[in-house]
């Protein structure tokens, strides 16, 4: 058997596949759901002090991507969440604990000083394993994406680390997405200046904007259309993030991959990318929380497959690439990816003409 067993920030997780902050996790009954499924943890929306209603509606909306399982998604939600009280409640902390499951609690103050108090909140509450401090929201309307401000993120984690709270909580950071190399350097030497347990790469690919064509406006209401990129279109940007953060991190800080995650073999490689854990956020949302035992089995059946028992073997080892290897495909006895794009055209192409060979005969057989 596959082990899907890891550990994130040194907390311990049966199954490396769990919920991105966001889809499906504003509620304790949506927890819940999270917390009976195959997924390894679960993760709370990002809570504010308050709660709030966050943007106008409609400001989700997915689209579909080729021919697969897998879509894309835009939001603007602006943070609708119901306060930190509720997310650090005993109720809430028993979405994960109930079913022997690490709860992560995830924060998103609208000020570093209500990021402190929640801070200093979620350090009392034992059953919290873990927190992970979002600080790349793209969605509140005047308000920049913290972790793009290096200078502000350096003083916002010296903050954090004055109230004492690394000692007390695993923590990790929320990153948003980076692009240019430059920008990988300077954060994660502002990274590594911190006893950080882990960073999650990446948020969504901020400030997209969705046009309708037919109807001449954006798709969704709030910010003018702008909104979070995710699903499908993200996925290598997100693998690009997290092999770069893995490689230029401390090895102690744990890198935890999400964007574009919809089968095992998105999961597989996010973790051979560097990932000791996923998150899924698109998929969850269109699937429900079933998607996680789906995606769990698909990636064992692919470790199975290549012979790997634990993603400890795998995790990392991205390859450089060779002309040789290039070319050489494997073959699976069994599916291994939830969405169609895992079919070979080439074969599919030479089903459908042979349907037709034998419908053409067919037909040629009734009319002589
Ligand atoms: O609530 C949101 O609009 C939102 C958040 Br907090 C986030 O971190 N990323 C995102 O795409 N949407």
């Amino acid at each position: 058997m596959a082990s899907l067993h890891t550990t994130v920030g040194g907390v311990a997780l049966e199954c490396c596949i769990y919920n991105a902050s966001g889809p499906r996790t504003g509620s304790i009954e949506a927890l819940a759901k999270i917390g009976s499924s195959r997924a390894g943890a679960v993760l709370s929306k990002s809570a504010t002090l308050q709660g709030q209603d966050g943007n106008p509606l409609p400001r989700y909306k997915e689209m579909p991507l080729g021919s697969g399982r897998c879509v894309g998604s835009i939001n603007s939600e602006g943070l609708p969440n119901k306060g930190i009280n509720y997310y650090i409640s005993d109720a809430a902390v028993a979405a994960g604990a109930d079913f022997g499951k690490p709860y992560i609690l995830s924060i998103s103050g609208l000020s570093l000083a209500n990021n402190l108090e929640m801070l200093s909140r979620a350090a009392t509450v034992p059953l919290i394993s873990a927190i992970e401090l979002n600080l790349a929201c793209p969605n509140l309307p005047d308000k920049p994406i913290i972790a793009y401000d290096f200078g502000q993120l350096e003083s916002v984690l010296t903050e954090v680390h004055n109230l004492g709270i690394f000692v007390r909580k695993p923590l990790g950071i929320k990153l948003p997405p980076y692009f240019d190399m430059p920008h990988f350097k300077e954060c994660a030497a502002v990274l590594n200046k911190f006893p950080i347990k882990f960073v999650t790469c990446t948020n969504t690919i901020g400030n997209a904007l969705v046009v309708d064509w037919e109807t001449e406006q954006p798709l969704i209401a709030p910010k003018g259309g702008f909104g979070g990129l995710a699903g499908g279109f993200i996925k290598h940007t997100a693998l690009a993030n997290v092999k770069q953060m893995r490689q230029l991190l401390r090895p102690e800080i744990d890198v935890v991959g999400v964007g574009g995650v919809c089968s095992g073999k998105d999961a597989f490689e996010h973790i051979l990318c560097g990932a000791t854990a996923v998150q899924v956020g698109t998929c969850h949302w269109t699937e429900g929380a079933s998607c996680f035992d789906r995606i769990a089995r698909e990636l064992e059946t692919i470790m199975l497959e290549k012979g790997y028992k634990t993603i400890d073997e795998f995790r990392g080892k991205l390859r450089a690439y060779e002309k040789a290897r290039a070319n050489k495909k494997l073959t699976f006895s069994a599916p291994v990816a939830g969405d169609f794009g895992s079919i070979r055209t080439d074969v599919l192409a030479k089903v459908i003409a042979l349907l037709l060979a034998i419908i053409a005969a067919l037909i040629f057989d009734r009319m002589t």
